[in-house]
């Protein structure tokens, strides 16, 4: 998908972008090294998805919690999301409105597109929670003196809920019917978990994770904040 790399500064909610394309706020240099796991994936995965071309504006650390960037979104994150006079800011939001104003996202059906939203924020309320916890326990909390011993409690709950989520899943390829917005933000959480190897013992949810994986639209998204994270400098 094209895209066009602006300078340092946050979207300006109020001028509509001549292109008419939506621009997202991404990691001038993300964090993990490209691997795909910052959450402006998900936003570049949706807009793949609807097919929708979009503009990146890439940040600093520093720019994020500059007053501008925090006028659009208040927690000093990305991404943050404009579109005309709109802004909007939680990576949930962000796809929910893509899959809202485009086909292919969610079902027509009311009831079926009401289990998709279902699956949305059972991802990022329920899924993603415990996987955070886990992420936090091992990079922030490593050094305290507890950190030893509560770690395999964290680790038990992520696999608790891995375990009930493969069990829904069952044989099916996607949670509810086609793919959706709902499988979208699943698949994106659970790859947080891909390089602990965590995934490995639930070999269901392993093969729904590389059915996200090799969608074309992820594969554009992923190739696209790619050629960003190795295009820019290091720092520091
Ligand atoms: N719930 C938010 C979380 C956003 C978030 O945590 N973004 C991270 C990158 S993945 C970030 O900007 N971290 C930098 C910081 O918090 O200073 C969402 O889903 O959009």
């Amino acid at each position: 998908m094209n895209q066009r790399h602006a300078p340092d500064t946050p979207p300006r909610p109020a001028t509509r972008d001549t292109t008419g394309s939506p621009t997202i706020t991404a990691f001038a240099r993300s964090p993990d090294g490209g691997r795909g796991l910052a959450r402006d994936m998900r936003v570049r995965w949706a807009l793949e998805e609807v097919g929708q071309p979009y503009q990146v504006r890439p940040l600093s650390f520093q720019a994020l919690k500059e007053p501008a960037y925090l006028a659009l979104h208040p927690f000093g994150q990305i991404p943050a999301y404009a579109e005309g006079s709109l802004v909007l800011f939680e990576s949930g939001a962000i796809v929910l409105h893509i899959a809202e104003h485009h086909a292919g996202l969610l079902p027509e059906d009311a009831d079926a597109r009401s289990r998709a939203l279902a699956w949305m924020f059972a991802a990022l309320n329920t899924v993603e929670p415990p996987i955070i916890e886990l992420a936090n326990a091992r990079l922030l909390e490593a050094g305290q003196p507890w950190s030893r011993e509560r770690l395999p409690l964290v680790e038990g709950r992520v696999h608790d809920r891995l375990a009930q989520l493969a069990n829904r899943l069952g044989q099916a390829k996607w949670l509810d019917g086609d793919f959706s917005a709902g499988d979208l933000l699943m698949v994106a959480v659970l790859l947080r978990l891909q390089a602990s190897g965590m995934l490995d013992a639930h070999a269901k949810l392993a093969a729904y994770v590389a059915r996200g994986e090799a969608r074309p639209a992820y594969q554009r998204a992923f190739a696209a904040q790619r050629a960003a994270f190795e295009a820019a400098p290091p720092t520091g």
